[in-house]
């Protein structure tokens, strides 16, 4: 068959691929997006487009017979996790030896997922991760253009210190506080206007009701409601779903050639498609756009492109934990699923750590405080492509999620010293773990800005291929990722467009 041919081409409908996508249309560039995910706009039997975390369905996890919550038991029971069956869900937990990575699918990628923290980090690390940035520039420009595009808003403080939904994030600071510890509020992309109303009774209820991991059916600004309303609406942009890119190479005229499975909602490929064009944006998320870079490099179908595609790789330091709290600080029954609070640490020298206080609503009074903590994990690791399976590895080794574990722990003993409190060891399996070592929500690197890339996520070895999501930022950025992956790629657009694209 021949190939459908666009100006532009954007893989993965995430952040990096929505910030491309609605630029390339502002300026006039007819662009074909391709999103192995379903668009998520239609409603299942319930009259609901998203399931809820309480009663798992189909529309779950991508492709599985049983849920795999980060949370797999409860008292060391497994009553998190319930049976389903195979469909094209909004959450995948991508298995690598060592590390699972949780990501999004769908149109809007993480955004249909997520905790919504919409977090900028401290500009002086910032600067340590991105020496080559501009940093005035992005926290001048490209950071508020990015907060303002997600429709970034804040809870109202008054209404926090006296909801029963925030109960479970005040007993938290208290704890942290005993410990001298300095808590901070943290944005959200999450309407508060609307939570507002929820709790008040007069909207739906969505973060109120347990929604977030497979997705909010209110009130969260996921990208298909900010980017990619914008985009479609420019007219110049065409979005192809549940078409999973398999690999990349270029024409002898220096277009790129692209080959994609379209499935059906079982699974099934039903065709094999091949696309071209001359500009190619690689959003298709740390893990899956360095596992197409890393194939093409080693399969030889862009044998260009440099070592350090594939490398510098990290977790952002992410291990999460629960503690018991004594029976008089309850965290109550009722646990709204944004989180909007994180223990700031980061200025420690010794231990820097963001945790974020997350929740837990299960409808009943468990006394748990939970956390994710984000730590200043300097481990890295590469992926590499096995031709004996045609698979591609990545390298992550226990002792490198220890690292995070450490430093966890050396935060969370302080205020389990200082509270006279203790450690959950029910949460994560059986074998009576406490920290979460073996999941990252945060991947991070493989196609590293300035390494693998120039200074503007220009793939270094090929003209007119760019890289726009979180496989440019090196491993860690010590806060939630999503503002500053849109931010990097608002600054990549701008450039490209005034460079590169010029008739
Ligand atoms: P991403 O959003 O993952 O989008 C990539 C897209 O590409 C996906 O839609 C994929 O389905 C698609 N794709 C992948 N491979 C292919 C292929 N071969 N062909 C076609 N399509 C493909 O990438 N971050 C925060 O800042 N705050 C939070 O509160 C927060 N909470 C989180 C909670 C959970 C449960 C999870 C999983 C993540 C959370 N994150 C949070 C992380 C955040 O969602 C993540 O950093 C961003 O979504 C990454 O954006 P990218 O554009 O890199």
């Amino acid at each position: 068959d021949a190939a459908e041919s666009a100006p532009a081409i954007v893989i993965g409908s995430g952040y990096g691929g929505a910030v491309a996508a609605l630029r390339l249309g502002q300026a006039g560039i007819r662009t074909l997006v391709l999103e192995m995910g379903r668009l998520w706009n239609t409603t299942g039997s319930d009259g609901k487009i998203f399931c809820s975390t309480s009663a798992p369905d189909q529309r779950s996890m991508w492709f599985r017979t049983r849920t795999e919550a980060p949370l797999a038991t409860f008292l060391w029971l497994d009553v998190v996790n319930k049976d389903i069956s195979p469909y094209p869900g909004a959450l995948d937990r991508v298995h690598y030896d060592n590390m699972s990575v949780y990501v999004g699918r769908g149109v809007g990628g993480g955004s249909l997922v997520n905790g919504g923290m919409a977090v900028t980090p401290l500009k002086s690390y910032f600067t340590e991760q991105f020496p080559t940035v501009d940093a005035d520039e992005m926290y001048g420009t490209y950071y508020p253009r990015a907060r303002a595009m997600l429709g970034v808003n804040t809870i109202d403080p008054a209404w926090f210190e006296s909801t029963e939904w925030y109960r479970f994030t005040r007993t938290s600071r208290k704890a942290a506080g005993n410990a001298g510890l300095r808590t901070t509020f943290v944005p959200n992309v999450y309407d508060f206007g609307y939570m507002q109303r929820e709790a008040a009774g007069t909207a739906t209820k969505s973060a109120l009701a347990g929604e977030v991991i497979y997705g909010n059916n209110h009130g969260k600004r996921s990208l298909d409601k900010t980017y990619w309303a914008a985009a479609l609406g420019t007219g110049n942009v065409t979005l192809h779903t549940l078409e999973r890119v398999k690999s990349v190479s270029r024409a002898g005229d220096g277009s790129y050639v692209l080959t994609a499975d379209r499935i059906d909602v079982t699974g099934t490929v039903v065709e094999t498609k091949q696309y071209s064009c001359t500009y190619l944006f690689l959003g298709a998320g740390s893990v899956g756009t360095t596992e197409l870079l890393v194939r093409a490099r080693d399969t030889g179908t862009l044998p260009d492109l440099n070592p350090a595609v594939g490398a510098g790789w990290g977790t952002n330091g992410n291990t999460m934990l629960g503690r018991a709290n004594h029976v008089w600080d309850t965290v109550g029954a009722d646990e709204a699923t944004m989180p909007v609070m994180g223990i700031d640490d980061w200025a420690n020298a010794d231990n820097p750590v963001f945790a974020e206080i997350a929740p837990l609503p299960m409808g009943f009074e468990h006394w748990i405080s939970l956390y994710l903590a984000i730590t200043k994990n300097p481990e890295r690791a590469s992926f590499t492509y096995d031709s004996a399976s045609g698979a591609v590895k990545l390298g992550w080794r226990p002792d490198q999620s220890a690292v995070s574990v450490a430093m966890a722990k050396k935060l969370f003993d302080r205020i389990n010293l200082a509270n006279l409190t203790i450690y959950r060891y029910d949460l994560f399996g059986s074998g009576g773990k406490v920290f979460a070592d073996d999941f990252t929500y945060h991947p991070l690197g493989g196609c590293v800005l300035g390494k693998a890339t120039d200074d503007y996520g220009r793939v270094r070895g090929y003209p007119r291929l760019y890289v726009t999501d979180g496989s440019l930022v090196p491993g860690n950025i010590g806060v939630n990722p999503f503002v500053t992956i849109t931010a990097l790629a608002e600054r990549t657009m701008a450039r490209v467009l005034a460079e590169d694209t010029a008739p």
